[in-house]
């Protein structure tokens, strides 16, 4: 049984944020957690846009790399544990990943915003089309822009991924920062699941919460660089520790 656990009843609006440690038992590598993804890679070259322009064959190299490990692997019991909880919490919970694996989808999860971006989307690096479905391995030649071509500009396609340097969809930062206003006047919960605290603004997220009042708690192998941040750390894998983290007083209704 988890060191502390996260009392659960009718009040409570819990916002999760998760990070590549909550993949980890899926097979999925992590970033900066032995052997991590960008050991191979440095961010700087993979994951920006100065890094696209420089040498997009390699950028795509590594996504596509990444989109077929993905595609291999499936969710986990703490995928699982998170999907349960949406089904008991309905609109009293919402579900922020940094990952781009798609395994939270797959689990079920629908109460979920993925801040930055699919591993499976494509979008043009110029014009302002929507991101589409895209599981697609780039090898040979690079894939261009054909709304871009039909008006006779050439336009490379990209990872539909937030870079280092690139801002976040505005309409995901204020969907949680409604939801943030909603729990406040209830009973706001913030639970960090497998995530180094190292990339902003999803780290700064629990400092939002303890601004509107609410109780925070980390889950992670290991103290993430904003642990001082938290009211609770439960150091342990999340495959494990959380199908029994959640203790629910009182009738859980739907919200
Ligand atoms: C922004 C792409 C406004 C998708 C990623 C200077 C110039 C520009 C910006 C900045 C700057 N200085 C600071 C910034 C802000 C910057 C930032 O935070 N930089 C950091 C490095 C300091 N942020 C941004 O640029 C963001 N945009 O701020 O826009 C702006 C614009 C211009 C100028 C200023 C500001 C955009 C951030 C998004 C970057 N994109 N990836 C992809 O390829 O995946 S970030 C990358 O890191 C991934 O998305 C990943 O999700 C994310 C966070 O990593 P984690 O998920 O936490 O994974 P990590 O491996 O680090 O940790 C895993 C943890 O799990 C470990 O602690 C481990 O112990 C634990 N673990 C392992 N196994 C388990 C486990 N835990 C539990 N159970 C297990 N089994």
């Amino acid at each position: 049984m988890p060191a502390a656990r996260v009392r659960l009843d009718d009040e409570t609006f819990l916002l999760v944020l998760t990070g590549a440690g909550v993949s980890a038992e899926s097979g999925v590598p992590t970033f900066r957690s032995g052997g991590g993804l960008w050991e191979n890679h440095p961010l700087e070259q993979v994951a920006t846009p100065q890094g696209f322009e420089a040498d997009p064959r390699l950028v795509w190299r590594f996504y596509s790399e990444r989109r077929a490990q993905a595609a291999q692997c499936e969710p986990n019991p703490g995928h699982v544990a998170l999907q349960a909880l949406e089904e008991r919490l309905g609109e009293r919970l919402l579900l922020v990943t940094q990952n781009v694996d798609g395994l939270h989808r797959r689990a079920g999860s629908r109460r979920l915003i993925e801040i930055h971006g699919s591993l499976f989307a494509t979008r043009c690096a110029r014009c302002q089309r929507a991101p589409f479905a895209d599981d697609s391995q780039v090898t040979a030649t690079l894939p261009e822009c054909e709304l871009c071509a039909a008006s006779g500009r050439r336009a490379l396609l990209r990872p539909a991924v937030v870079w280092f340097g690139e801002l976040l969809d505005p309409e995901h930062l204020r969907a949680i920062e409604s939801f943030i206003a909603r729990g406040r006047r209830r009973r706001l919960v913030f639970l960090a699941v497998g995530t180094s605290g190292a990339v902003y603004p999803a780290a700064g997220l629990v400092d939002n919460a303890r601004a509107a009042g609410g109780e925070t708690f980390l889950v992670n192998a290991d103290p993430a660089d904003n642990l001082h941040r938290f009211h609770h750390f439960v150091q342990g894998q999340s495959g494990h520790v959380l199908p029994t983290l959640f203790e629910f007083s009182g009738p859980t209704q739907r919200a």
